[in-house]
């Protein structure tokens, strides 16, 4: 039992950060020790040697939005493991969620990783050592604030696509390839805290997302610097701040936030968007699942999510929804599930006592169970 550990109330180098791997003997778990990673893990891999090798990424670093969380490999020698030092794992991204998938038809898998603010990744395991080799298959200018990952033939040609749950169209993060969202990252106040501010762009100018009274409470200069609203009103990022503040800031683009898939045409992936009906909330998890009594399973879709400031409003308009292998949709009342206004995290299903049940797990709330007919 691999055990992915993160949470907000823990930052450093804290214990409880530490991910941990627990093997059954004699019927109880004996914890085999990890090294030392202190990651907010969002997702661990492992390989399927009887031995494996574990593979860990992280979405976020607490009290430092924007900062980008660094990844891990542990190879294990079934006595203990150590950790494969990699450039490609420092500052690797905010990552959300990870699969095995065969990208380039060799036979073996290769990781393919989601997050904020940033492309899809793949990540090939060549003699014990990943390496990075996303520019021959991911389309580009495809960064997203993705969600989740899974992979299913929507269009029952035998070759199955894979599928990226982004933040959805229902949002004030408006972003295109051509006008990306921005994220600057930097000590704006020079008081050894960094700070992250959101942006959009309108006509080529990047505007906060964030009110006064929020960026003012991060940085009080700024209310030195203006003395009423209407003067921060409408103010692009580049008449709030100095040039040379401006420069020093890391700056991460998102050209997307369409939910969709990529398919493979004539050798290359291609990126498209899905119905609008999956674009009503971020889309956060996926469970393939005979919804229709066929033999042949559908994809479930969950979404919805609360995390963001009120200004945003809930993102809680998603009822759940699937996609048969002919790319057909099936709404909540098909299905029979009804996730209005829920933050799924994740779906499992469960067969006990010949019946077969879909467990949907949320976020801060009790978790749903379906019993399917
Ligand atoms: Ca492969
Ligand atoms: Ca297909
Ligand atoms: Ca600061
Ligand atoms: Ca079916």
């Amino acid at each position: 039992m691999l055990l992915a550990n993160a949470g907000g109330e823990f930052y450093g180098r804290s214990e409880a950060l530490n991910d941990k791997l627990f093997i059954e003997k004699d019927g109880n778990f004996q914890a085999l020790k990890m090294p030392e990673n202190y990651l907010h893990t969002s997702i661990i891999l492992k390989d399927d040697s009887p031995c494996p090798t574990v593979f860990g990424f992280g979405h976020a670093v607490s009290n430092d939005f924007g900062k980008l969380p660094n990844a891990y490999m542990f190879s294990n020698d079934c006595n203990a493991f150590s950790a494969v030092e990699n450039d490609i794992l420092k500052s690797y991204g905010m990552v959300t969620d990870a699969i095995w998938f065969d990208m380039d038809g060799d036979g073996t898998n290769e990781i393919i990783t989601v997050g904020e603010w940033m492309p899809p990744r793949v990540l090939k395991l060549e003699d014990n050592k990943l390496k990075d080799i996303s520019d021959q298959f991911i389309p580009k200018v495809l960064n997203g604030l993705w969600q989740s990952i899974t992979s299913f033939d929507l269009d029952n040609d035998g070759q199955e696509e894979i599928i990226l749950g982004n933040f959805g169209e229902n949002t004030k993060f408006k972003a295109t390839p051509e006008m990306p969202l921005r994220l600057y990252y930097s000590d704006f106040d020079a008081n050894n805290q960094t700070e992250s501010i959101v942006c959009l762009n309108k006509s080529g100018k990047y505007f906060p997302i964030n009110t006064f009274d929020e960026l003012s409470q991060q940085m009080p200069m700024l209310k030195k610097k203006f003395n009423a609203y209407k003067d921060f009103a409408g103010k692009p990022i580049d008449e709030i701040f100095e040039t040379s503040v401006l420069e020093k800031a890391r700056i991460l683009e998102v050209h997307t936030t369409q939910t969709g898939y990529l398919k493979q045409v004539g050798g290359k992936w291609n990126f498209f968007a899905l119905d609008d009906y999956f674009q009503l909330s971020p889309i956060t998890a996926f469970q393939k699942i005979d919804l229709t009594n066929d033999g042949i399973d559908e994809l479930l879709f969950g979404g919805n999510y609360f995390g963001l400031k009120p200004f945003h409003g809930r993102l809680g308009s998603f009822l759940g929804g699937a996609l048969t292998q002919q790319g057909e949709i099936l709404d909540d009342k098909v299905i029979g599930v009804n996730l209005f206004n829920k933050a799924v995290v994740n779906f499992e299903v469960l067969d006990f006592n010949q019946e077969k049940y879909l467990i949907v797990v949320f976020n801060d709330s009790a978790i749903d169970v379906y019993k399917m007919k």
